[in-house]
């Protein structure tokens, strides 16, 4: 029977420092002034002609001769090496091993690490035809009318470049669990398309990784990894930190996790928006291993960069016919709201009011200890309470599509109010607009059940946790939430509380000079 045991396991392992390689290419480590090889790839000689022994303390010349190693000092002279991972040259091993592209960057415990990946002549696509196909997808993109039609042609697009049989749009929640966007796979799999995924399958190390590099190739899932050797840095006696090495030997646990769900190979891309994780672009290969050469990499990777560029665009047009209707709505109520000299138009009946174009169900307005409330809305003291507990909070908005996690004592609410937005006129004051939203009941499709224990395989005598077998489908229904408030509603209710304080202060001052 397996045990089970806590996921926190998995944030804690330590996946930069595998101390280990794929073995589709070789990685030596540098030391800074003579360029010397301090650590090799067990699997040196098939790319570089020498064994790691033989390489040990000899400079880079040993490999490359004199004339390519002295264009690669002035190539690192020329780059910063400290961002990521650089195409430096290509090179022709001395040994008569086969032409490489040779790929540089400094680890942030500050070695030079030089990784080589074999030039595939047969697989390599022209300049040109990069270009072409980059080009090509990002026309089709730019004519995407809505964020889902975007990045439905996203994965279309990505799946003709890298020919991955199945190609996924991810999306990261709030909670770190994620959903499949998009899809585009080849005929005869299963579809992913719309199944909910755990945030405990990408743990936190994996995302720092995903932030640090936007293209991670795993060719082969079934490896055996290629030691470096020694396996720790000769001067530090730690081993070097591979975060952003492309040859980097993955956890276990994600080999094990794709074996699981009979995936070959990966590709996956990094989508990022405002500098955050906003999801991945995940090809998977189901029939066979899939090595995908540098060129084809280098296309994906301008792509997910023009695609994470594009889709904070492409949102906030997906939302513009809304925020104008918001905008003209705003403005007349606030026209209203000046006219009568107070804030009570929000509250009338006739449009237009504190509901209009705004899509919520109930409104409540608190004004000097006084309530009004329009719609559907909790009852005067749930509300009387609520608006004290906002008053005792920092800041002077509050937007909750589950009020009762924040705010317990709104269970009671349900179903006529599982969401609130809130704005208060000042500080420590209860005062202020509240709109709510009802409860929206969506069943959410999970890959396998997500409150499902973690397994541990204690066959080898030492407990370890197990990557999930099962992904069943598993039907959640969520309740007690209402629709998220999107920003551009968050935005308007600022604004509105803006124009409302303005009224409040000039009928203070005329109070002030009338009384005089
Ligand atoms: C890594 N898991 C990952 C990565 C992805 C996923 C995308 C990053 C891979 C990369 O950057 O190359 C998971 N891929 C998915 C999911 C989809 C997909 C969910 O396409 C959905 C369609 N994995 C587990 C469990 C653990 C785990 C239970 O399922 C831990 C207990 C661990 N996943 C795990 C680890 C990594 C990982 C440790 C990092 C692998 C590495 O880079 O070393």
């Amino acid at each position: 029977m397996p045990a089970t045991t806590d996921s926190s396991n998995c944030d804690r392992e330590q996946i930069q420092f595998s101390g280990a390689i794929q073995p589709h290419g070789a990685l030596l480590v540098l030391g800074e002034t003579e360029l010397r090889i301090q650590q090799a790839s067990a699997n040196s000689e098939a790319f570089l002609g020498l064994p790691p022994d033989a390489l040990l303390g000899q400079g880079v010349a040993r490999v490359l001769g004199k004339s390519a190693s002295a264009e690669l000092r002035e190539r690192l002279a020329a780059h910063s090496l400290s961002a990521g991972l650089v195409h430096l040259m290509t090179v022709q091993p001395l040994a008569g091993t086969p032409a490489c592209h040779l790929f540089g960057h400094r680890t942030a415990d500050g070695h030079l690490l030089l990784e080589f990946d074999r030039l595939d002549e047969a697989a390599r696509i022209s300049a040109p035809d990069v270009y072409q196909s980059v080009h090509a997808a990002l026309h089709r993109l730019q004519s995407a009318e809505t964020l889902q039609a975007f990045f439905d042609h996203a994965v279309v697009e990505v799946r003709a470049i890298t020919g991955f049989e199945r190609v996924m749009a991810y999306r990261f929640a709030a909670d770190g669990s994620g959903e499949v966007i998009a899809e585009s796979l080849a005929a005869g799999l299963e579809p992913y398309l719309g199944l909910h995924y755990p945030a405990v399958d990408i743990p936190e190390p994996a995302r720092r990784v995903c932030r640090l590099s936007w293209l991670r190739h795993l060719p082969d899932a079934g490896y055996h990894s290629v030691p470096l050797i020694p396996e720790c840095h000769p001067e530090t006696g730690a081993p070097v930190d591979l975060s952003r090495s492309f040859l980097r030997s993955v956890s276990r646990m994600y080999t094990g996790y794709l074996k699981n769900m009979g995936v070959k190979a990966t590709l996956v891309t990094t989508l990022l928006k405002d500098g955050q994780l906003w999801g991945l672009i995940s090809c998977m290969h189901h029939s066979a291993p899939r090595y995908l050469p540098f060129e084809t990499r280098a296309a994906v990777e301008c792509l997910a960069h023009m695609v994470s560029l594009l889709m904070g665009r492409k949102d906030a047009e997906d939302h513009y016919a809304y925020r104008l209707k918001l905008g003209e709505a705003r403005e007349q109520l606030l026209d209203a709201m000046f006219q009568a000299n107070a804030p009570h138009p929000a509250l009338r009946a006739a449009e237009p009011n504190a509901l209009s174009a705004l899509d919520a169900e109930g409104v409540a307005l608190l004004d000097k200890g006084e309530l009004h409330r329009l719609g559907q809305t909790p009852a005067e003291a749930d509300i009387l309470a609520l608006a004290e507990w906002l008053a005792r909070r920092d800041g002077l908005w509050f937007a909750s599509h589950e009020l009762a996690e924040a705010y317990p004592p709104a269970a009671s609410f349900q179903p006529l109010a599982s969401g609130l937005l809130a704005v208060r006129w000042a500080p420590g004051s209860p005062d202020g607009l509240l709109w709510f939203r009802p409860e929206w009941r969506q069943v959410v499709h999970w890959a396998g059940d997500p409150n499902k224990p973690m397994e541990i395989d204690d066959s080898s005598g030492e407990a370890r946790l197990m990557p999930r077998t099962s992904f069943e489908l598993w039907k959640e229904t969520v309740a007690g939430q209402s629709r998220p408030w999107l920003e551009c509603e968050i935005e308007h209710a600022i604004e509105l509380r803006h124009g409302i304080v303005d009224l409040i202060l000039r009928h203070t001052e005329q109070l002030r000079r009338i009384n005089r």
